[in-house]
């Protein structure tokens, strides 16, 4: 798998892309209530900017596992005022969200890309929407919303089903006017996934290894976006001698890591939480790939 060339409206790049994220968020699972509040969020957006990151993500409503859902004002509350001032800062803003009246208001604000962990399941408007924006839209792979994703997570063959899925999502989108070269696939890590490290239930590591065969749908490569960064099967598999998990906060080595193995593999993005050494290792990787196909 190449790289592939960014949608149209995002950087170009002959590397991986990299995504900072800012949850404007009390209770995500790794950075809840670090950036929440408006100067907060954006000085953050900055900071992540200067550090080297291609897209800035925001979101205003937690999707870890057990999550309960916010109002759609308190949603648009968080992020919009956010979006506003990074746009207006030069800034290339993704919109994470499940719902479309929130998705529409940060299109007016100037984000160029929307982020929808659920794939255009949770609102049946958002494909219509995006449609009509005419933005790269991020389709993620979905089984429901968290309060209960991990009763979900049941698969006999996880990369088939995964892949089976997105492809069911893509039909859908594009039959509600999506433009195929706007989608990138994202195959939901964490996400009605269980976190294990090894064995036949490593749901995460079988997808995270073998991202060409879940994006190639019907005959095309799509772009994939990789958001590995703290999440729970990182910290599963660095758990203690006595099983605890290792912190979320303690992930960031285990995430570059994987950033380097999604890029060198031909991964379009990587969506993390720390910037820097995420930023280093695309650059790593893409040195890689030239001197192997030079
Ligand atoms: N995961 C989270 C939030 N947004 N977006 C995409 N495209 N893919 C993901 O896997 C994803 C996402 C939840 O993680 P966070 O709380 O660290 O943001």
């Amino acid at each position: 798998m190449s790289v592939p060339p960014s949608p149209p409206g995002l950087p170009a790049a002959d590397r991986t892309l990299v995504m900072g994220v800012v949850n404007v968020t009390p209770d995500s699972f790794s950075d809840g209530g670090r950036w929440f509040g408006t100067d907060a969020a954006v000085r953050h957006g900055l900071e992540l900017v200067a550090q080297g990151a291609d897209i800035v993500d925001v979101g205003g409503e937690s999707t870890r596992p057990g999550a309960q859902r916010i109002a759609v004002e308190e949603e648009l509350r968080r992020v919009l005022p956010v979006i506003t001032e990074l746009v207006a800062a030069g800034v290339v803003v993704s919109v994470d969200t499940m719902r479309a009246a929130v998705a529409e208001a940060a299109l007016d604000a100037g984000v160029s890309l929307v982020n929808d962990v659920s794939g255009g399941l949770a609102d049946p408007y958002m494909p219509r929407l995006v449609a009509k924006a005419s933005v790269p839209y991020v389709v993620v792979h979905w089984r429901g919303h968290s309060h209960d994703m991990n009763s979900r997570a049941v698969y006999a063959d996880v990369v088939r089903e995964v892949h089976d899925e997105l492809a069911t999502r893509i039909e859908a989108v594009i039959a509600e006017g999506v433009d195929p070269s706007l989608i990138v696939l994202d195959p939901g890590l964490g996400f009605s996934k269980v976190p294990d490290a090894y064995g036949p239930d490593a749901h995460n590591w079988r997808l995270m290894s073998r991202l060409a065969e879940v994006a190639r749908i019907g005959g095309r490569d799509f772009p994939v976006l990789v958001a590995a960064s703290r999440k729970r099967h990182l910290g599963r598999l660095l758990a203690s001698p006595d099983g605890t998990p290792r912190p979320f906060g303690e992930c960031d080595d285990a995430t570059v890591a994987v950033t380097a193995l999604a890029a060198a593999a031909g991964a379009w993005c990587v969506r993390v939480h720390e910037v820097p050494a995420n930023a280093d290792a695309v650059r790593v990787a893409a040195a890689w790939r030239a001197a192997r196909e030079s």
